[in-house]
């Protein structure tokens, strides 16, 4: 069942799709203050609850005993002590004795204390006066999500293609530095179905154009792509260059597309090209606008994005830089006490991403000017709407790959995500394992993380061990940041191992992508925690470090380095199946904690008992895989 409660006049977020009649906050049954401002309740936890949610986050799948913030943040250090990533998705349930789940649509902050000040409360706290809480109750965290997902629409399906292996780094600068990428890989035969271009495609910087001189003739380029069964997936950024004569600059200025300041005039900061220019994604004629110029791309052949930089990410403003020159002026030639000296770092160290910058974007909403921190969560989730209902109406569902770096729940039926600029750290695998199935209770079930890691060099175990997780996630991506490691399969030796792997994924597709259909027809789960599946079994409700997928198996990746296998806890007889390349061992396994050897090459999955799964013949494209041909395990 769910109760929706309104307080105020909320924000339009189109996250929930169902309709509910609305009861007033006073009935809302919790313990409940304002002050400040602020709405604030809370609830109780017993020892052994587990409190899952928030999508896209640090730390556990359990998510006691911390504090987070739903403010969608460009962070690219993912560690335990952060409170915000890119994605606000306010979801979260209590299973336990009892269980409930909330969802609060409300696009400004949220503060979620899950036990972090008292250990045995959740306090959750609304920094405004204006929102809808939802209340879901069901017999089991399974049964919640399903319900919950039910109001808030199916989850987004992308094209077939899109569960092939994928490769990026910012930047493949040139058609040769793709070319060669592809080379690579049909040299060392590692199936592969997309390249990805990052920002030095674009000339200057700026969304919606080729650089010439890098990619001639890009349209026959794609088209050479394509007929090689690629797909080149570039990115756009949320920042439009301020430039004159650049058409979508002046577009969104003659007709009042950009965000503004307080008197009126467009706000201004830099990122990437420069100054740029923000396209208010909340006004729906400029989504309708800004979806529109995908066509450009379009029209060259492409048929897969990804969004960057939605939060929306600002790397300075005018202002800022003013204020931080002017401390800078000041203290110029003076003994610097510590106070000071630190005082001033801080000045410069806060330039990017400043709050008072988000303090000075408005908005208009439905005529009305609405300041950015009332709206912050849903900019990109409102960028990615642009686009995905300008693909929609164009070329009906499920025709063109996108996936976003910010997100509000509600753009899940849209699009996918990436997990952010994760590092080239082990630790990283089991973070990004525990957001998979977190992001799935909040709908977004085409998800990823970059594989081998984003910052810092990678090391070749890494990479394998890291892909070994992505062999199971939809968005099976490889990316590294400027300046990396090379991280391409190739680039390490013995390329056999990497494509022992990428193999095993090509073999799997089928069943992926029905487990993944099945679960957005029918608002599941692809990856649980056990302790949905095994909710008695103390181990298992404990157990962050495994998934089920599907209704057929479990998994447990490696996710350490220098080991030759690792211990898994087995809820029930399974048996093990370890695939590589077209090589498959199996062996019954009882109930219980076993350790498994787990080589580099090797991918080990865990079958519940009268379950089977089709594997097909591998190809070195998904275009080529005979879907028709399965064998059973
Ligand atoms: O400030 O486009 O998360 O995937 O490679 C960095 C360059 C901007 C951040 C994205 C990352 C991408 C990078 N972008």
């Amino acid at each position: 069942m769910i109760r929706k409660f309104t307080m105020g006049r909320p924000i339009i977020t189109e996250a929930v799709t169902a309709e509910f009649m609305s009861e007033k906050i006073g009935a809302f049954p919790f313990k409940s203050k304002t002050e400040n401002g602020c709405f604030s309740f809370s609830f109780a936890m017993r020892k052994d609850d587990i409190v899952y949610g928030l999508g896209e986050a640090v730390r556990g799948i359990n998510k006691r005993g911390w504090i987070y913030e739903s403010y969608c943040s460009d962070d690219p250090f993912h560690t335990e002590t952060k409170s915000s990533l890119y994605a606000a998705h306010n979801f979260i349930m209590l299973g336990g004795s009892s269980s409930f789940g909330i969802f609060i649509d409300f696009p400004a902050r949220i503060r979620w204390d899950i036990g972090y000040s008292k250990s045995d409360e959740a306090e959750i706290t609304i920094c405004g006066m204006d929102f809808d809480i939802y209340l879901i109750t069901a017999d089991s965290p399974r049964e919640i999500v399903r319900e919950f997902r039910a109001a808030i629409g199916k989850s987004y399906v992308p094209p077939f293609w899109a569960f092939g292996f994928q490769q990026s780094r910012w930047s493949y600068h040139n058609a040769e530095a793709v070319d060669r990428v592809i080379d690579g890989y049909n040299s060392a035969n590692i199936p592969i179905d997309c390249v990805y271009l990052d920002i030095d495609y674009m000339d200057s910087y700026k969304d919606f154009t080729i650089n010439e001189s890098a990619f001639p003739n890009f349209k026959s380029y794609v088209a050479d792509k394509q007929s090689q069964g690629i797909h080149l997936i570039p990115i756009i950024d949320a920042g439009v260059k301020k430039e004159d004569g650049y058409e979508i600059y002046e577009e969104g200025k003659a007709n009042g597309y950009f965000c503004k300041t307080a008197d009126g005039s467009i706000f201004e900061a830099g990122v990437w090209p420069g100054i740029c220019a923000f396209p208010d994604f909340i006004n729906p004629e400029v989504r309708r606008w800004f979806g529109s110029k995908y066509r450009y791309l379009l029209d060259m052949g492409i048929d897969g994005f990804w969004n960057d930089m939605n939060e929306p990410a600002l790397f300075y403003s005018a202002k800022g830089i003013e204020n931080a020159l002017d401390e800078a002026a000041e203290a110029k030639g003076k003994n610097l006490d510590l106070g000071k000296f630190f005082h001033l770092k801080d000045v410069f160290m806060g330039l990017s991403n400043s709050r008072d910058d988000y303090s000075s974007i408005w908005h208009s909403v439905d005529g009305e000017s609405v300041n950015h921190q009332s709206v912050h969560n849903i900019y990109g989730a409102s960028m990615t709407k642009a686009a995905g209902d300008y693909f929609s109406e164009a070329f009906g569902e499920g025709k063109i790959l996108m996936f976003s770096r910010a997100s509000y729940i509600g753009a899940h039926r849209t699009a996918g995500i990436w997990f952010g600029d994760n590092h080239s750290w082990w630790s990283h695998i089991l973070l990004n394992l525990k957001m998979l199935p977190s992001a799935n209770m909040c709908g977004f079930l085409y998800c990823g993380a970059d594989l081998g890691g984003f910052n810092e060099n990678a090391t070749r175990d890494l990479v394998l061990r890291f892909l070994a997780l992505g062999v199971f996630t939809p968005l099976m991506r490889n990316h590294s940041a400027l300046g990396t490691r090379d991280q391409e399969c190739y680039s390490f030796e013995n390329t056999d191992d990497f494509r022992d792997i990428i193999e095993v994924r090509y073999r799997l597709i089928p069943y992926l992508y029905s487990t993944f259909k099945k679960a957005s027809e029918e608002n599941e789960l692809i990856f649980r925690p056990l302790s949905f599946d095994y909710p008695d079994d103390k181990i298992a409700r404990e157990c962050e470090t495994q998934l089920m997928l599907g209704e057929e198996c479990m998994i447990a990746p490696v996710y350490e380095q220098n080991v030759s296998g690792r211990t898994v806890y087995l809820p029930e007889d399974m048996r093990l199946v370890k695939l590589s390349g077209t090589r498959v061992e199996q062996q019954e396994l009882e109930k219980g904690l076993h350790y498994i050897e787990v080589a580099l090459n090797e991918i080990p999955l865990f079958i519940k008992k009268s379950k089977k799964i089709p594997l097909c013949q591998p190809a070195l494209r998904t275009r080529d895989l005979d879907k028709d041909s399965l064998e059973y395990i």
